[in-house]
């Protein structure tokens, strides 16, 4: 028996993923750029085992519970990719074991709640793929992997890197040049912080696969964002290669903001925001405005959840607002007793 595990982390978009030019292989209307976490908060594990000795066939359990893996579906593609790159690297050497024919036992557990919109999918996914590419020991490097884990869900892709990743869109219809990159390095800006607040932990409402569709066939306002986004990928990228806070946090705010629009302006509209969501927009805009420069941005994903993206020196402020204005269920019955019009200038 062979068997590998590996780990992954989620990561949080600044420049967001919304919209498929092609939804088989899985390829962008636009590129996108994010921040993986570190590994110890918000991870998926996955250990991948071959024998021989498996009855036929493949099989995957998702925090203790079996999924079916359907042939040409997206977890099914992602194995038979690796699978097939593991059989020329086995034609090559006559010598290795023909890992690639024997049945797999897949197992991957999140240490966060599935589908809270915190991104678990691209955790997920991208684990499975590292831990897949250990087990065959694979010499592709982690760009060649995200051609594979972009298959299994988008934003799988740039969980292969630390630090600050792009998705490049591509131009090849075939998907080959729609990898991750690394940007920099987490060690490159190691006081960058975020803060997860976990404003719902239900399963959201529409789903990020079915929402992206319908914006794609009936916004109009997409046609602009696509306009925009290149040229806030190379803004952004500079804001973080020159440690420039406030620009990223700029480009991070208003491409947040972009992508809810978009979403609004789908037929019919996508409400991924709630109120108190929008309330820690209030927060952070005030927050921002009363310190005279920007220290904190805010990002939300296809749901009400939102991180926080702040400077460690920084991140006591931020939290303080958090806190008093958000006190979590044991240090108040009312929530909404304060408003962002009470934060102290
Ligand atoms: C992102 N999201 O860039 C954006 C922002 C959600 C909002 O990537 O269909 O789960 O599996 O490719 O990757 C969520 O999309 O969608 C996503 P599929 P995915 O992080």
């Amino acid at each position: 028996m062979y068997e590998a595990t590996a780990t992954a982390p989620v990561n949080i978009a600044c420049i967001k993923y919304w919209g498929k030019r092609d939804t088989k292989l899985i390829l962008p209307t636009n590129s996108s750029l994010s921040v993986t976490l570190d590994q110890d908060h918000l991870r998926s594990t996955t250990t991948s085992r071959a024998d021989e000795s498996f009855a036929a066939g493949d099989r995957l359990w998702l925090n203790g519970k079996e999924e079916t893996i359907k042939e040409g579906g997206r977890l099914g593609v992602c194995i038979k990719g690796l699978r097939a790159w593991r059989k020329q690297v086995e034609e090559n050497d006559s010598s290795l074991p023909k890992l690639s024919e024997w049945p797999l036992r897949i197992a991957s557990y999140n240490n966060f709640p599935t589908a809270a919109g915190l991104a678990s999918s691209a955790s997920g996914l991208a684990a499975l793929v590292a831990s897949l590419a250990r087990l065959y020991q694979l010499p592709q490097t982690p760009s060649q992997l995200s051609i594979i884990a972009r298959q299994g869900s988008g934003s799988a892709c740039r969980s292969l890197f630390g630090g600050f990743v792009a998705w490049r869109e591509g131009s090849d219809a075939a998907g080959s040049d729609s990898l991750a990159e690394e940007v920099a390095p987490r060690e490159h800006w190691p006081e960058m912080h975020a803060l997860i607040c976990v404003v719902s932990d239900a399963k959201k409402g529409t789903s990020s696969t079915s929402g992206m569709q319908r914006t794609v066939e009936t916004s109009t306002l997409l046609q602009e964002r696509l306009r925009i986004v290149p040229g806030r990928m190379d803004a952004i990228s500079k804001a973080i290669q020159d440690k420039d806070f406030e620009s990223f946090a700029k480009i991070t705010m208003v491409d947040s903001n972009s992508f809810h629009s978009v979403c609004l302006d789908t037929s019919p509209p996508i409400f991924y925001l709630n109120d108190v969501s929008k309330s820690i927009i209030a927060v952070i805009e005030e927050l921002n405005r009363s310190s005279g420069k920007i220290i904190a941005a805010y990002t939300f994903d296809a749901g009400p959840n939102a991180v926080i993206y702040a400077l460690e020196e920084n991140m006591p402020k931020v939290l303080g607002a958090i806190n008093k204005f958000f006190p979590t269920a044991e240090e108040s019955e009312d929530p909404f007793r304060t408003t962002a019009e009470d934060l102290p200038a």
